[in-house]
């Protein structure tokens, strides 16, 4: 039934695409899917698409998953447990479960959706916002909801301006003097860059707002094109840009949380970016503010004691600055500097970590020197491990990035062990 009179957030449900593995993260997707992976020192990837549905005002969610879910769906069991029924609010997990009657996995991003057409309609709502789980952003998308009913639009694609070159891993768009797309090319080689502007592009931030009626209508229709790869940016927004009237909603100008401030948006899809994003929140005035209370981003918390640092026996001190320690941290005769750590990490004397991003659990032994590194969740750290000093030594039992960051995981050092 629509209802003109509410908020049009309360109108619509956030249905979050979370199934994609995210192989350039390398090992650190080797058990969770991309959108499970720590960022940040408290938080996972997904909680910031979660938050910002959460305080835009949407209260119905939806998270399709499917490549490793389990870390996924445990975080979102565990975090995003407080919706309540009674208010209808939900949070529902859907896994790639076969509910359709053959064997069949979601076979592309608008498929994921397509299979749960019935869970969707038993949502009640008049607005679907698509989004996906595994971007680094805060953004109000009540305002991108007005935008779409205000245009009258079939669909409206987020999109925002990056460097021409960095948008062949994205849709990129051109569009005219009253924001309706033109052009539409998913992944281009050679991208086109913005009237202009010739060393920049429009690009997709591959999430977009439809009525769920229209929706609905194009899904069925796309299911039965054997020839639709059955993907958004691949298949459905050019088609919509062709036929119909595709709306371009800009991040850069309007949405931005806190107001005033540079639109913030990564895509932290490699190791280099995951690094480099975590890295920067250490910085004296990082651009990423976790720290809005207007705009928190809600997580799943562990109830740890605070932060403990440790002057050893032999009075070496246990320190950290220019850095980001969390709660249930024992940090033993150890300097930190420039670095960030989950929880529960516990560090011993004669140890230094450098520009190294450390994720939960995670204990580092005696004597080890970690320099520009990325270590994963629950790796012991033996005595006296070096690593960031000389590339091709760490090479030959980790994972160096090509920013020559280097990602360390227990396999890795079992395997080292065992050579
Ligand atoms: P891609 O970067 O290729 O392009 P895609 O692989 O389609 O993104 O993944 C989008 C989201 O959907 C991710 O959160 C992923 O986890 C999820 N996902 C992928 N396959 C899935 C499946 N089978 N089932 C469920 N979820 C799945 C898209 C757009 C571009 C846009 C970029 C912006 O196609 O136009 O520019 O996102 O990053
Ligand atoms: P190091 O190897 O750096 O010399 P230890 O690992 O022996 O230091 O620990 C030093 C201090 O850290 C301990 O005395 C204690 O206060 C604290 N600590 C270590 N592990 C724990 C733990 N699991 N729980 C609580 N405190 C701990």
């Amino acid at each position: 039934m629509p209802q003109p009179h509410r908020r049009l957030s309360q109108r619509s449900m956030a249905f979050v695409l979370a199934g994609g593995r995210g192989s350039r993260l390398r090992e650190l997707t080797d058990r969770r899917v991309k959108p499970a992976v720590y960022f940040g020192g408290k938080a996972r990837i997904i909680d910031f698409a979660l938050s910002n549905a959460m305080n835009s005002g949407i209260r119905k969610i939806a998270v399709a998953t499917q490549y490793k879910a389990h870390s996924l769906i445990r975080h979102c069991q565990r975090g995003w447990n407080f919706f309540r029924a009674e208010r209808n609010e939900f949070l529902d997990i859907l896994p790639a479960s076969q509910r359709v009657d053959e064997s069949m996995w979601y076979r592309g991003t608008a498929d994921a959706v397509t299979q749960n057409i019935d869970i969707v309609d038993g949502y009640d709502v008049d607005y679907v916002v698509i989004l996906a789980g595994d971007h680094i952003y805060k953004m109000d998308y009540e305002v991108m909801l007005q935008q779409h009913v205000d245009s009258g639009a079939d669909v409206t694609v987020g999109c925002l301006t990056v460097p021409r070159m960095e948008a062949v891993a994205f849709g990129v768009m051109h569009v005219d003097e009253n924001s309706r797309i033109t052009s539409f090319l998913e992944k281009p080689k050679d991208p086109p860059s913005i009237p202009g502007q010739p060393d920049k592009a429009l690009a997709s931030m591959g999430i977009y707002v439809f009525s769920w009626k229209f929706l609905r209508e194009l899904l069925i229709k796309d299911a039965e094109d054997e020839n639709s790869s059955h993907d958004f940016g691949t298949d459905l927004i050019p088609d919509i840009v062709k036929n119909g009237k595709a709306i371009a909603h800009r991040f850069d100008d309007s949405c931005v949380r806190p107001e005033g401030r540079e639109a913030y948006w990564r895509d932290v899809g490699t190791v280099d970016a995951f690094w480099q994003a975590n890295i920067d929140l250490t910085n004296f005035d990082p651009e990423l503010n976790l720290w809005d209370r207007d705009w928190p981003v809600w997580t799943y918390s562990e109830s740890v004691p605070p932060a403990k640092f440790i002057h050893d026996e032999k009075d070496r001190r246990g320190s950290a600055v220019s850095s980001m320690v969390s709660g249930g941290c024992i940090i033993s005769g150890t300097e930190v500097r420039n670095s960030l750590l989950f929880t529960q990490v516990h560090t011993n004397s004669y140890s230094v970590l450098d520009h190294t991003v450390v994720l939960p659990y995670v204990n580092v032994s005696r004597h080890a020197r970690l320099k520009n590194a990325v270590i994963d969740a629950g790796v012991m750290i033996p005595e006296g491990l070096v690593v960031g000093e000389d590339p091709e030594e760490d090479a030959k039992h980790f994972r160096v990035s090509e920013g020559g960051v280097t990602l360390i995981t227990q396999a890795m050092l079992d395997k080292r062990a065992a050579s």
